[in-house]
């Protein structure tokens, strides 16, 4: 899968992408079809007919496992602790990405430099009443270049199309590319970047994955596919662009400017504020698009929708394999629920060795790239319950955990979108390690109730005469 039409055409085959036809309004009705789709895990959805304009729009790629698995090149039975596993397997093979020509990137169809360029000409939706604006970049990445490394990164970080050639930004503070911003602050210079809508679903996935810092999202990609992402150079911008991308938007960020973003309704179902804030935009000064461009969202608001799936799998998996990369003995599987966005929560089963290895296996996870931000609750269970199996790990809850085995973190990096935290106060979170696991070092532990094997055996045998029918 080398790119979004690949993706549509595999999807389409497998019946689970529908096209709309008939006209819908970006102005929230797109989005609240999506959305309602998504609430009842339907199909992605291309809307070919947008009012007031010729080009479609995409929606839901990423809502269900079984398209996520379709996105991994995995079998569409597969789970997402699957899709976890294989992840961990291929994540280490980095593959940096292979440069081509101009002329062999579908990208560079149409360009639009300087005046030319206009940003609604794209079908951006506005998603929900009390939002800013309209949302460019919800299904989209930044592009950007570490001044000092070269290192290359890859972030979802949303974009308020504010006007014909700027976009809002929102780097929050420590992911990557504010790391970057701020060098190129203390340089004087504004940070080239670039805005990519429209690809293989995969690299969107990564751009919204918790890859560590000074790691190129582009290498994971390349690792998962088993094949190097095709870039090619900007116009404007000395950085790779997906060569197959559908709408690329070049610009510059410059760290001491600021236009009025906000507010959009987050993926935690609240917004991430109360009105709007000053926040750092990109300037466009330059736009490349295939033909007949197809745009990309992604409906946020309350769980479980098409983000929540998408991080569920990005983080996720980054958790399983920055564990397995410490090489800590006994770890059998984690789950990080959809529910909390795959970011919140994380239960993870254990085949216990020694005295404290639960407790090693609880301050782990909230020491990886993932666990580190904003990981607020761990459970940590014994290999007999499934991490997935929700009723399994209440069972473990009530009858295995203690709170007095329990350990509060009292402060960690949080997430400023946590509404569990006062507006003005997002930047430290508690955590909570739960142990729910029978203690390795207990002599005597409870003795579990087995059924005598025979008994079973003979009562199965006389089921139907016992029970009629
Ligand atoms: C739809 C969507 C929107 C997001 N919006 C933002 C955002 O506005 N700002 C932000 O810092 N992270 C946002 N994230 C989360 C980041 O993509 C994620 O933390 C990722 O790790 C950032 O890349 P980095 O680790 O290279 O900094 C969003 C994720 C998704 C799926
Ligand atoms: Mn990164």
């Amino acid at each position: 899968m080398k790119n979004m039409r690949d993706f549509i055409s595999k999807a389409e085959s497998e019946g689970i992408l529908k096209r709309i036809k008939v006209e819908v309004d970006w102005d929230l009705e797109l989005s609240h079809i999506a959305k309602l789709n998504e609430e009842e895990k339907g199909p992605a959805l291309l809307f070919e007919n947008v009012k007031g304009y010729d080009s479609p729009i995409i929606t839901s790629v990423c809502t269900t496992t079984e398209r996520l698995a379709l996105i991994m090149g995995q079998p569409k039975e597969s789970t997402l602790v699957d899709l976890y596993n294989e992840w961990a397997r291929l994540g280490e093979n980095l593959t940096p990405p292979k440069w081509v020509d101009a002329a062999d990137a579908p990208c560079k169809e149409n360009i639009l430099m300087g005046d030319e360029v206009d940003l609604f000409k794209f079908p951006v939706p506005k998603f929900y009443p009390l939002d800013g604006g309209r949302f460019y970049g919800t299904a989209h990445f930044i592009v950007s270049k570490d001044p000092e490394s070269g290192w290359i990164n890859l972030g979802t970080y949303r974009s308020q199309l504010l006007e014909k050639n700027k976009l809002g930004t929102q780097f929050i503070k420590g992911k990557h590319a504010d790391i970057m911003l701020k060098k190129y602050q203390a340089m004087g210079k504004p940070m080239p970047v670039a805005s990519i809508v429209g690809c293989d679903p995969l690299l969107f996935i990564l751009g919204a994955a918790r890859v560590s810092a000074f790691v190129s999202e582009y290498d994971v990609a390349g690792a998962l596919r088993g094949e190097a992402v095709e870039v090619v150079k900007g116009e404007t911008v000395d950085l790779p662009i997906p060569a197959h991308a559908e709408i690329v938007v070049e610009g510059e960020v410059d760290a001491d400017k600021f236009m009025d973003e906000g507010p959009f309704g987050e993926y935690t179902g609240y917004y991430s504020g109360v009105g709007t804030d000053p926040r750092n935009f990109i300037d466009v000064k330059c736009v490349t698009h295939r033909n007949n461009p197809i745009f990309w969202g992604t409906t946020v608001g309350r769980a479980v929708t098409d983000t929540h799936m998408t991080m569920a799998l990005s983080y996720g998996a980054n958790l399983w394999q920055q564990l397995l990369a410490m090489k800590i003995p006994g770890l059998k599987a984690v789950y990080c629920p959809p529910e909390g966005s795959g970011r919140f929560m994380a239960i993870i089963s254990i085949k216990q060795m020694y005295p404290g290895h639960a407790d090693q296996v609880l301050t782990a996870a909230i020491s990886t790239e993932m666990g580190a931000y904003g990981l607020k609750t761990v459970i940590v269970v014994d290999e007999d319950i499934d991490p997935w199996d929700i009723s399994r790990v209440m069972y473990a809850l009530s009858f295995r955990f203690q709170p007095n085995r329990c350990q509060i973190i009292n402060r960690g990096r949080s997430t400023p979108l946590d509404p569990s935290l006062p507006i003005n106060a997002r930047e430290i979170t508690g955590r909570l390690l739960m142990d729910a696991t029978i203690p390795y070092d207990w002599k005597e532990k409870p003795i579990p109730i087995e059924l005598d094997p025979e008994v079973v055996k003979k009562v199965k045998a006389r089921w139907s005469e016992l029970m009629g029918g």
